[in-house]
């Protein structure tokens, strides 16, 4: 496949509801979006899932921009043979910039699948029509505004529900929302690295609320940390920031530091890197689950597919479209008994609605050939 063009495109969406974790609060997405057109005239979109400011990892989307329009557009553009087997390959110059690269495959993946009619789903391997949704609430300004948050998303049928905690905002969250629950609900929290080794006594007080797992209490590169912590309390382990590849997750597995882990196809450069994640885990019965980086449709699409493969056994943070965009960039996702349907059509099987990315548009589209 030759790479005819790429258009860069910044929009800014509003959340329908402010998103806070242990990093602060996020009104508004910041989206950059990868174009490409083939030479035969194919389309491929991808969406960069990078945070505004380098919070919840080093990478940042005015970075990504810059990395994606110097680095990997031009090496893109300068082949004739590219395909998303052979991106690692051809980007593998630039270090890390995993979020960067994963905006790029996405696009050239989606580009190379919409050529030859196949969907996301049946290339990546998915084994169903439909993915079990679960739901990442934010902090809240109280445990009252907490429980309304969680009755609404029960009501609408997620089965599972997240919590947002950090020092000061868990026993008592978590406690009233397991009683909110009842004892058979799935229930799980996230700390985004708010905690230290000093808390593990602390931590240790959750297992009293039968959770599915404790997400990424401590800082990233504390992978012993979370081996220390995971032999002393019962509550599983997962991590999310800390696994940057798959053989970051091997190891991590085989350090018992983790014994669930979070799939971000942005965090780890990629979907075809997902799925060699997805292959560690269920080679070693460890539960894995698709986690979520607010996308818009787009990206949804893509992790839903992906969600669908056999290893994913826990509920995702794939999340309908009404919990993040009072309008999504693509037709919206609508859950139907707590799951989502895995588009079938070519490629992400998704059309981005180009009225609004005109519309949302931040700055005018860098065009690059
Ligand atoms: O840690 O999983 C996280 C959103 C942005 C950045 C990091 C995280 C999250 C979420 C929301 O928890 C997941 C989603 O619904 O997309
Ligand atoms: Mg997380």
């Amino acid at each position: 496949m030759k790479i005819e063009r790429v258009t860069l495109h910044r929009l800014a969406m509003p959340l329908v509801r402010p998103f806070e974790t242990s990093f602060g609060i996020q009104t508004e997405r910041d989206v950059l979006l990868v174009h490409l057109v083939t030479s035969d005239g194919v389309e491929g979109w991808g969406e960069c899932v990078a945070g505004a400011d380098p919070v919840y990892s080093s990478e940042y989307v005015s970075g990504c921009e810059y990395v994606i329009e110097n680095y990997l557009v031009p090496a893109i553009l300068a082949g004739p043979d590219v395909s998303a087997e052979t991106l690692d390959a051809r980007l593998g110059f630039v270090v890390g910039n995993r979020m960067a690269k994963a905006a790029v495959e996405a696009a050239v993946l989606d580009a190379q699948l919409r050529a030859s009619g196949i969907s996301f789903g049946s290339y990546l391997g998915a084994v169903r029509d439909e993915v079990d949704c679960g739901v990442s609430v934010g902090i809240a300004p109280s445990i009252d505004e907490l429980l309304d948050e969680v009755s609404g998303y029960v009501s609408e049928g997620y089965r599972r529900i997240k919590l947002k905690i950090r020092p000061g905002w868990d026993l008592e969250p978590v406690g009233a929302v397991r009683a909110l629950l009842g004892d058979a609900a799935l229930l799980q929290v996230d700390a985004n690295t708010a905690y230290t080794r000093e808390d593990i006594d602390h931590l240790r007080e959750l297992d009293q609320f039968g959770l599915v797992l404790i997400e990424q209490p401590f800082v990233e590169d504390d992978i012993a940390g979370h081996a220390i912590l995971a032999a002393a309390i019962d509550t599983p382990v997962c991590l999310d920031e800390s696994i940057t590849s798959a053989d970051i997750a091997r190891d991590a597995i085989e350090r018992d530091a983790t014994s669930i882990i979070n799939v971000k196809p942005g965090r780890v450069g990629g979907y075809l890197e997902s799925v060699r994640i997805h292959d560690v885990c269920a080679e070693r019965d460890v539960a894995a689950w698709v986690g979520g980086m607010l996308e818009t449709g787009l990206g949804r699409a893509a992790n839903v597919a992906l969600a669908a493969l056999p290893g994913f056994t826990l509920p995702g943070d794939t999340s309908a479209s009404r919990r993040y965009y009072a309008e999504d960039l693509t037709e919206p996702f609508e859950l139907v008994d707590g799951r989502l349907r895995v588009p079938t059509g070519p490629g992400t099987g998704v059309a981005v609605r180009p009225e609004l990315v005109a519309s949302w548009a931040t700055r005018r589209p860098l065009l690059l050939h």
